[in-house]
């Protein structure tokens, strides 16, 4: 197969969608020898049916502000791969989300969940609602419009959405009555949910602290450890906390957190009340992390700038993607760095990743990193179908064990010849042979 065909055939069909040419473009790059080692692969024209997605539906969703007057959003859900279980991934609500957008992230989602290895095909949707500034009556609404229309193609065996970007648990409830109501029936169709109803212990926590224990593990093969090393983190929502608590937990020092309005430097560290302070930041509505420096004397806020610029041991992307390239990437080499692991979707431009990869810099790519929010979203499945719940110290485990399991598969995929671990190349093709392995089993379908 040709790589460069399929794309140039992508990007024709697909005019305007850079990003999922990137999340395309990245994985056929890296997949293409073990492809071309199994006939069966082309034969079966696995390629050209792995890179659309099986189908998409995109709806409107019309609601009524707090004025009293009507608001008209869109609405996505893009149901890209199944073969290997029930549609699984997360619904972002954030004014930039557009097709482009969300066939990158389920095109993603295949792969992370293909690595989880538990039964969950790849999908994504969302909407390009604003929640900045939204009351919780508004969101309320909001939510309802939009499961109005989504109620009708998901389902626990056919497609579990979740959260991501602008929706949390508040906005997981919302949904979640809306689909209770309509199909008169308590399953478990969305992930993320309350403990009280149906969600599973430590999914708030998972992805960040997913991300964490697959750092660790990266720094296991140097002999190194999280003790004492600086750490920076951009974002300030749901995956930065979890991942400024565990790295904190393990001896790190956090010592930057960001925003749309800049970032905060903060070099005493990022732990105790100022990690709960976060809730509270996201909690105001306001997309910012201004106040942080307000409240925290010690700290600053750097206003417009990005976290990439201070000097540290270790950079997490958490916020949202390309949100580091080539130039940041530099400076933090010149910088020293000695790792970066995304633990958002596609976090790094390709630019920033050759830098990393010409420099031998320790780096892992978000579907990997990652991979322990879904993950733990699986394992509240589990529980929701066998009817009970596991305790903390059960899901946190199984957790762990995953991301031990995914870094491994990293490394016998990704390691080259003179010992450097390439994490996109391994995660791309551990993450495919299992998806494309089904899909030749399953027939032209
Ligand atoms: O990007 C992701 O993996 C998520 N937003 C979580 C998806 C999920 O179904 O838990």
């Amino acid at each position: 197969m040709k790589v460069k065909e399929i794309l140039a055939e992508l990007e024709k069909k697909h005019p305007g969608e850079p990003e999922y040419h990137q999340a395309v473009k990245e994985v056929l790059e890296t997949i293409e020898d073990v492809y071309n080692e199994n006939p069966r692969f082309a034969k079966a024209g696995v390629l050209q049916r792995l890179v659309e997605p099986d189908r998409i539906f995109t709806f409107k969703v019309p609601w009524m502000d707090d004025k009293g007057n009507v608001q008209v959003n869109l609405g996505y859900r893009v149901q890209f791969n199944g073969a290997i279980g029930p549609y699984k991934g997360g619904l972002r609500f954030h004014p930039t989300v557009n097709l482009s957008i969300l066939k990158f992230l389920g095109f993603e989602q295949i792969f992370k969940n293909s690595l989880t290895s538990l039964p969950m095909g790849g999908g994504k949707g969302g909407s390009d609602f604003d929640p900045k500034g939204k009351s919780e009556n508004e969101v309320m609404r909001f939510c309802q419009s939009f499961m109005l229309e989504l109620w009708k193609h998901i389902g626990p065996e056919t497609d579990v959405p979740a959260g991501d970007i602008g929706v949390g648990g508040r906005e997981i409830g919302f949904l979640y009555g809306m689909y209770k109501k309509l199909a008169a029936e308590h399953t478990g169709v969305l992930t993320g949910k309350g403990l009280n109803w149906g969600g599973s212990l430590v999914r708030p926590e998972a992805t960040g602290f997913g991300g964490i224990y697959f750092v660790k593990e990266m720094l296991a093969t140097k002999n190194d450890s999280l003790q004492g090393k600086k750490v920076s983190i951009s974002g300030f929502g749901n995956v930065a906390w979890g991942a400024a608590l565990k790295a904190t937990q393990l001896g790190a020092t956090v010592v930057t957190i960001s925003g749309p309005d800049g970032y905060i430097y903060d070099p005493a560290g990022i732990s105790g009340e100022k990690i709960d302070y976060m809730l509270d930041l996201r909690a105001s509505n306001q997309d910012i992390v201004e106040p942080y420096a307000k409240k925290f004397a010690g700290s600053k806020f750097v206003k417009g700038k990005r976290p990439w610029e201070v000097k540290v041991d270790i950079a997490l992307p958490c916020a949202t993607q390309n949100e580091l390239n080539g130039a940041d990437a530099q400076t933090l080499i010149a910088n020293k760095v000695m790792l970066v692991a995304e633990i958002s979707n596609m976090g790094c431009t390709p630019e920033a990743i050759a830098e990393f990869h010409k420099h031998k810099i320790q780096y892992a790519p978000g579907k990997a990193v990652n991979a322990g929010g879904v993950a733990t979203s699986g394992l509240e499945m589990t529980q929701n179908s066998m009817k009970l719940n596991w305790n903390k110290d059960e899901v946190d485990e199984k957790l762990h064990s995953i991301m031990v399991n995914i870094h491994d598969a990293c490394v016998r995929y990704g390691k080259r010849a003179d010992g450097y671990v390439d994490y996109v190349k391994g995660a791309n093709v551990a993450g495919f042979l299992k998806v494309a392995n089904a899909m030749v089993d399953q027939g032209l379908v």
